[in-house]
């Protein structure tokens, strides 16, 4: 029997399906003695600090949480959940107490890379411990985070990891086991280290492993473009520069949760779910997305993500919604992450006009109570050419190697709304920098000049978009081959490469881009 702490906030659904697939039982802690009543303790902490303390004082967990830990009651804590454990955060302006039963705080990322950091990334072992029993050594994890530990007792580190500099990514003392990385969405390998939790009598029993972790992979991604065809069967289909038609009728290229479970297995990092016609359905109704998250997230134990539709919504019985409340439906669901498509733009082109933040966007509520980590904005250029940067002053334009069709040596990138169906006055830099501003932790940057044309990727449009942000940028649309992703990785320095069609179409396989990158020297995680 685990009892898991759900406070609220995030996907504990993945942790709860991966206990259950474990043949462990659940047991909700619905009242502070349900913790001190608790064998074995799981938290798995997600979204911000702040938020996740204020939630833990006004349920009165607290003291009881205190008590189980100070008796080295078995507990695991994962991310926010282990960041609990120590005396507080920069993220947390509050002042109210944390649990305080390791001495250190939470630090912010100092570095120029990316923040958040996010992928899987290696582990160092720094002592032995049962929870890693059975787990290869080349084995990496799924991280998502902007702010790490730093423990004042060193005897407390279990791993380190390495981003730009060494930084702790586990702990354990006694049965006290905290990770910063995620083992419900680190495939096989974390299923095995909740299972040594769950399985393991005696945590503090000792097992030489030997585990010694390289950097950040670059990450794989598959993505599936989701919508009813004209029978109203839910299925994936896949564009020609956002066209999805053939003849008339929709593309289907096969059921939304058995192809997840297809790519999962065959070693993609992450899954991404696009419900493409979210931006006229409102995705509350069209409750066949939230069933696929559900299903796919009982099987597929990498982060999933899903976009479409995501706005506040008033039905027509004026019943309002806010884009909080659908991205909590997506969370509770089994989604990791959220992505922002239309709603952005609007967002992004009223804080331009006016220079504030009103705080009420949905990047902005999401992100507060979820962490930056779990709002992605999912930007939909079209190419204009110019022929001097003059003509189109307001917007941020590129000198381009591959001129228009009236020799125009210049473009920008204009955002589009609606699938591509309406173009607006912004180009994709101001966007992607003003969402960031706001609270976005991931851009996801289609192309639709380059979607389903199987010609690479557009890296002139992908370099101006990471010059201008610090957070992880996601290049998507145009792959054809393993030769596109390794050009991506070397040409430019996203930190993810998406493609659909050519999976889809089972033209290229996942495991030979990854074969293929890992022949270029480029860091990536191996298929399980
Ligand atoms: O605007 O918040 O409701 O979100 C709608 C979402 O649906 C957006 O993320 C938008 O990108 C997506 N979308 C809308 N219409 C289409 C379409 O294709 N007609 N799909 C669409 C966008 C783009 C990529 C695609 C890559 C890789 N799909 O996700 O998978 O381009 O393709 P490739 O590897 O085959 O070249 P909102």
């Amino acid at each position: 029997m685990i009892t898991v702490l759900d406070y609220g906030a995030g996907n504990v659904r993945s942790v709860v399906n991966a206990i259950e697939k474990l043949g462990g039982k659940i047991k909700s802690v619905k009242k502070p003695s349900d913790i001190l009543d608790a064998q074995k303790l799981l938290f798995p902490g997600v979204g911000n600090y702040e938020n996740m303390i204020k939630i833990l004082h006004e349920k009165n967990y607290i003291h009881p949480l205190q008590e189980y830990l100070k008796a080295d009651q078995p507990f695991f804590g994962i991310c926010l959940g282990m960041q609990a454990l120590f005396e507080g955060s920069e993220e947390d302006f509050s002042g109210n107490e944390s649990l305080g039963v390791f001495k250190g705080i939470v630090k912010r990322f100092k570095t120029r890379l990316a923040v958040p950091h996010i992928g899987w990334n290696g582990v160092n072992l720094k002592k032995d411990s049962p929870v890693f029993n059975g787990i290869a050594t080349d084995t990496k994890f799924y991280f998502v985070h902007s702010y790490h530990i730093v423990p004042e007792d060193s005897s407390v580190v279990l791993t380190t990891t390495h981003y730009d500099y060494e930084f702790v990514s586990s702990v354990q003392k006694g049965n006290i086991i905290g990770t910063q990385f995620h083992p419900e969405k680190s495939g096989n390998s974390g299923i095995k280290m909740l299972e040594n939790f769950i399985y393991q009598k005696d945590l503090k029993s000792r097992h030489k492993v030997d585990i010694k972790g390289k950097g950040l992979s670059k990450r794989i991604v598959a993505c599936l473009d989701v919508r009813a065809n004209d029978n109203g069967d839910l299925v994936v289909t896949k564009g020609d520069q956002y066209d999805v038609r053939e003849k008339g009728d929709v593309r289907n290229l096969g059921k939304p949760v058995e192809l997840a479970r297809r790519y999962y297995e065959e070693g993609a990092d992450e899954i991404t779910f696009l419900n493409i016609t979210g931006f006229r359905d409102f995705p509350l109704k069209d409750m066949p997305m939230i069933d696929v998250l559900e299903k796919t997230s009982k099987n597929v134990f990498v982060p999933l993500t899903i976009g479409g539709g995501i706005r506040d919504y008033t039905d027509s019985n004026g019943k309002s919604y806010t884009a909080l409340d659908v991205a909590t439906q997506y969370f509770r669901s089994g989604a990791d992450k959220i992505s922002i498509g239309s709603d952005a733009v609007y967002i992004a082109e009223e804080y331009l006009k006016t220079g504030k933040k009103s705080g009420k966007s949905s990047i902005e509520q999401i992100s507060r109570v979820y962490g930056n980590q779990a709002v992605v904005i999912s930007i939909d250029p079209k190419r204009v050419y110019v022929h001097s940067p003059d003509e189109a002053k307001k917007h941020h334009v590129i000198k381009t190697d591959f001129p228009g069709p009236d020799n125009e040596a210049y473009c920008w990138y204009q955002c589009t709304v609606q699938g591509g169906r309406t173009t607006r006055d912004l180009d994709a830099v101001a966007l992607a920098k003003a969402c960031q501003d706001l609270g976005a932790g991931e851009i996801l940057l289609n192309c639709i000049d380059k979607d389903g044309t199987n010609s690479g990727f557009d890296l002139e449009l992908i370099n101006a978009v990471k010059a201008a942000v610090s957070i992880p940028v996601i290049a998507s649309s145009g792959a054809g081959c393993e030769d596109h992703f390794a050009e991506v990785f070397e040409k430019t320095s996203a930190e993810a490469a998406l493609a659909a069609g050519i999976f889809h179409r089972k033209e290229v396989q996942i495991q030979s881009v990854k074969s293929y990158l890992a022949g270029r020297n480029i860091e990536i995680r191996a298929v399980e």
